[in-house]
């Protein structure tokens, strides 16, 4: 079994109830169980700014399957939910499912970059899954999870009740 950490975002359409359907999908998927799930936090949009704020938030799970085929599960459930592919580039999207951290194990494939591209400069991905993780998380290539927050302003990040 694999500890791997998801990032869940949606801007569109009730994101915060988009948010937690997609945890229940996930943590009911017969090949994945969750482990913790963080706050929902608010955040200004990166990319264009002429998009509604999105809400974010960071989920961990146990899951025997391989990265990629956990990319094709995750990908199968934002199409569920109506996500538009390369409709405009970085623009609003009703629900997006990144694989942030696999393991430690660093990823190199075309359709799949892990430690996920950015996690390291962005807020709303550092936060929640500071809040989650334990103390002692590093994040290949990157550094550990406590330095790569402190040097991360929060950008707007706000915590949702
Ligand atoms: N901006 C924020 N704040 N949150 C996201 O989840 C997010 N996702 C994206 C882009 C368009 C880069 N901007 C985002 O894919």
């Amino acid at each position: 079994m694999i500890e791997v950490y998801i990032g869940l975002g949606s801007n569109l359409e009730n994101p915060a109830e988009k948010i937690q359907q997609a945890r229940l999908f996930i943590a009911e998927h017969a090949n994945m169980s969750e482990l913790k799930f963080s706050s929902l936090y608010s955040s200004p949009p990166m990319g264009p700014k002429d998009q509604p704020d999105y809400v974010n938030a960071v989920m961990s799970i146990q899951t025997a399957l391989s990265a990629i085929d956990l990319l094709r599960v995750l990908q199968g459930i934002e199409n569920d939910f109506g996500r538009d592919r390369d409709v405009i580039r970085w623009g609003a999207r009703t629900l997006d499912l990144d694989i942030l951290l696999y393991g430690d194990q660093q990823i190199d494939l075309p359709e799949l970059k892990v430690p996920h591209i950015g996690l390291a400069e962005r807020a709303f991905v550092l936060y929640p899954l500071q809040e989650i993780a334990n103390e002692s998380l590093f994040v290949p290539g990157k550094g550990s999870i406590n330095d790569l927050v402190v040097q991360c302003p929060l950008d707007g990040l706000e915590k949702l009740s």
